[in-house]
């Protein structure tokens, strides 16, 4: 028997629209969003205190893309963006949403070969770089299958570098946001890169109907926010965390936001002190680096009303020595990921405090099973775990360019399947008892089993090899662990050469935080499905290798 949850408060009005022209509509009724004054901040540099009015924000992105536009012969259809969060990173994000150029995203932390893969496969054919990246991309350059000539490198930047323009630079007649040329609703705004539940990266195909249904579900209660609000932005802009809640829920409540470029906890709390924050975006790991600061006392935190805390599992200890540390502070934990632009479960007007097991409960958009190993759904009044499948405006509408994965994530009906056991307690309050799909999180950001392993195996001395996570409570993450056979005698040593070569070849999240163990074979289903299961029970007995 199917069995469907919805959640318990009625959805709201979801517009068909771009969401630029959601976000700043030019004049009452054109968009549920009000009109909030021109004057308000909207960005604020957490390190210079330079603000961005919403009218400086709305007419430079009208701007940037007229720019764009103006560039010959075709305004690119897809844009790639590289670099740690900034205000001309936002100033870029908003340009292509108003001249419907879909936006790529990547990871400021990629190495040159892993923002190629991404820009090979997302067809990007105009890059905003951070100056910053300029070396890392030029050493990308001869992987890209596409030549980027230097007008195609805009750079995010007050100041420019020979030959290239800043984004400033390229500033061109504003174009006029309601005629938008392509970008209907239901047109690619972004195209973040997930692994989803098996597999390589993938471009996540997310309309700009399902960044708008978001915001409006998310309004609903959920992060309430307000004109003078300052939310805290370091969650990269890049992950759909910080894109959609970071970057653009913040605008649709009038509220400004403090630009950040990563975490660092001095830099972070000097900016919580300085600009007020009242709300601030964590992941777990954040919470433990607050918990053990000798710095936190030294800084006034009494602005911080609301830490909204997501990407991975949080622990009740973890709520509750928060909650001691900053009294006055409530924890609302959300759930979701970037097939489903991202949120799907959320505190709605609760806390996280007296119910810390659960992730919240159905965005109001969003449908819900538990569908079991069996193909069976779960037993209500059993209270059985199974596959969450949701359905909602807000699910993406594909992979870019593979159907194959589409269909293997999305079941008939619109079902998406999350790849997360959950369980549903009778008033509907959902938690997640475990991970079904091959995913590995680390510190928040993705790390995909199989990628590794695709990698492990090109070094010399390495046979065969095997990824999986390996939780840490002391840092509220997982780490990354792989089961290796090695060629050779002097296997400790090869191992050790074995994680200084990936550390030269993926991003940080991707190191072997979590150390390597060396085994004689890895464990494979007849078919030469690596067994994973397996893997990660043994990585569980396992504390330290
Ligand atoms: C246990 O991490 C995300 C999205 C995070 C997010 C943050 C604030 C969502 C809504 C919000 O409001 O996306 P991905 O695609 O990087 O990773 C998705 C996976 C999930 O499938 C789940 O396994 O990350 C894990 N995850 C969580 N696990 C995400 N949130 C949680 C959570 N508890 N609260």
């Amino acid at each position: 028997m199917v069995v469907i949850y919805e959640a318990p408060y009625p959805a709201p009005f979801f517009p068909q629209q771009n969401v630029f022209q959601y976000l700043f509509p030019e004049a009452p009724g054109i968009s549920p969003i009000p009109l909030f004054d021109d004057s308000l901040p909207a960005f604020v540099d957490g390190v210079t205190g330079r603000t961005l009015s919403r009218g400086e924000l709305r007419d430079t992105a009208l701007r940037l893309g007229g720019g764009m536009r103006a560039l010959a012969p075709d305004t690119p259809e897809v844009a790639c963006i590289w670099g740690f969060n900034s205000l001309e990173w936002v100033v870029a994000a908003y340009a292509c949403m108003a001249a419907g150029v879909t936006f790529s995203p990547a990871n400021a932390g990629y190495t040159p070969a892993e923002l190629a893969h991404q820009v090979n496969d997302s067809g990007a054919s105009l890059i905003f770089l951070a100056p910053s990246h300029l070396p890392a991309f030029n050493e990308a350059q001869p992987l890209l299958k596409r030549a980027f000539p230097p007008d195609r490198i805009v750079l995010l930047s007050e100041t420019s570098v020979s030959p290239y323009k800043t984004i400033y630079e390229l500033l061109g007649p504003k174009i006029v946001a309601r005629r938008f040329d392509r970008a209907d609703a239901g047109a690619t705004a972004w195209l973040c890169y997930s692994s989803g539940t098996t597999g390589l990266p993938k471009g996540v195909m997310t309309s700009h109907f399902n960044i708008t249904s978001q915001i409006q579900a998310g309004n609903v209660g959920f992060q309430r926010m307000r004109p003078g609000d300052m939310v805290l932005g370091f969650i990269p802009y890049s992950h759909i965390y910080g894109g959609v809640i970071g970057l653009l829920q913040p605008i649709s409540q009038g509220a400004a936001t403090v630009v950040l470029p990563r975490f660092d906890e001095v830099p972070v709390l000097q900016a919580i002190e300085r600009f007020q924050v009242t709300m601030a975006l964590f992941v777990p790991p954040v919470l433990i680096v607050f918990l053990n600061s000798p710095h936190v006392k030294n800084y006034d935190l009494s602005s911080l009303k609301t830490v909204l805390c997501g990407a991975a599992p949080l622990s009740a200890e973890l709520v509750h020595a928060f909650t001691a540390l900053i009294p006055k502070c409530r924890i609302i934990q959300a759930y979701g990921m970037t097939e489903t632009s991202p949120n799907i479960a959320n505190m709605h007007r609760g806390i996280s405090v007296g119910r810390e097991y659960s992730v919240g409960r159905l965005l109001p958009c969003y449908q819900a099973r538990l569908v079991k190993e069996n193909g069976e759904d779960a037993d209500p009044s059993k209270g059985e775990a199974g596959e969450l499948w949701v359905r909602g405006p807000s699910v993406m509408k594909g992979y870019h360019n593979n159907p194959a994965a589409t269909d293997a994530t999305i079941a008939p009906g619109g079902w998406l399947k999350t790849g997360d056991v959950v369980t549903r307690d009778a008033e509907g309050w959902l938690s997640v008892v475990d991970r079904k799909k091959e995913l590995i999180k680390y510190k928040g950001f993705q790390v995909a089993p199989a990628e590794m392993e695709g990698l492990l195996i090109q070094h010399e001395n390495v046979l065969d090899a095997g990824v999986v996570g390996v939780y840490d409570p002391t840092q509220a993450t997982e780490l990354v662990r792989a089961y290796l056979v090695l060629a050779g005698t002097d296997k400790e040593r090869t191992a050790e050469d074995v994680a200084a070569w990936v550390a030269g070849r993926a991003a940080r999240a991707k190191h072997l935080s979590g150390g390597i163990v060396v085994v004689d074979a890895i464990p494979k289903s007849p078919s030469g499905k690596i067994l994973r299961k397996q893997l990660r029970e043994r990585a569980k007995s396992e504390a330290d290798p």
